[in-house]
């Protein structure tokens, strides 16, 4: 299926990493996101979708150095980089100066959800790079004014990478639900999905 263009600067790219790619991604996630943490909200409430960091850690709603129990946040890896780089490109023909910094690595079993949210921690403009892993998303993507409607709601199948800049970077969007037993059984993930956004903090080290 060809590149589709959502929304200005909302490129989404279906199946643009080969199932041999996804494979070796979902073991690398397996080797990256550990531990992986049950998120606590400020309102008292914990996501239901379990997440990892690399390069910063992102705690609701501000990013940091070092966890929450002390520790050092493990490495930003440069392959990632690279990835992201190559899928900036794919969706806009260059990656202009898009230097990555930080993944957040999302695991959803069948249950969970994530509800709709602008991500506005990162002070730099440059895009977010999507990656999906095993089931498939339903993923709502809406507007820059609020939570409610209009939306678009897209799904996110294993090895779909989407690209969010420009003036939908600030757009909310989440994941209404994940459909069990649609991911391809020869990657390795099993039951569930993993997500991969790749990001630009702007922040100095
Ligand atoms: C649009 N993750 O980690 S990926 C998140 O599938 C997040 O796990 C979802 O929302 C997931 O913050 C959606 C697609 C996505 C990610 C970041 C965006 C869409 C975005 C940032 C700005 C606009
Ligand atoms: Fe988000």
């Amino acid at each position: 299926p060809p590149p589709s263009r959502i929304a200005p600067g909302a490129v989404h790219l279906p199946g643009l990493l080969s199932p041999d790619r996804q494979a070796r991604l979902a073991a690398a996630c397996r080797r990256w996101a550990v531990p992986l943490r049950r998120v606590r909200l400020p309102s008292g409430g914990v996501m239901s979708v379990r997440q990892a960091c690399l390069g910063w850690e992102w705690t609701p709603y501000r990013y940091r150095r070092h966890h929450r129990d002390g520790g050092p946040v493990a490495a930003f890896p440069a392959a990632l980089g690279r990835l992201a780089v190559e899928c900036v490109a794919a969706a806009y023909g260059t990656a202009g100066d898009f230097t990555p910094d930080v993944a957040l690595i999302n695991f959803y079993a069948p249950e969970a959800r994530m509800g709709m949210h602008r991500d506005a921690e990162e002070v730099s403009p440059a895009p977010v790079v999507s990656i999906s892993l095993g089931d498939t998303a339903v993923f709502r993507f809406g507007n820059t004014a609020g939570r409610g409607w209009p939306w678009r709601d897209v799904h996110l199948d294993s090895g779909d990478v989407f690209v969010f800049g420009g003036p939908s970077r600030r757009a909310f969007h989440g994941v209404t639900r994940i459909l069990p037993g649609t991911g391809p059984a020869d990657i390795g993930v099993g039951v569930g999905r993993w997500n991969l956004t790749i990001r630009q903090t702007g922040l100095a080290v």
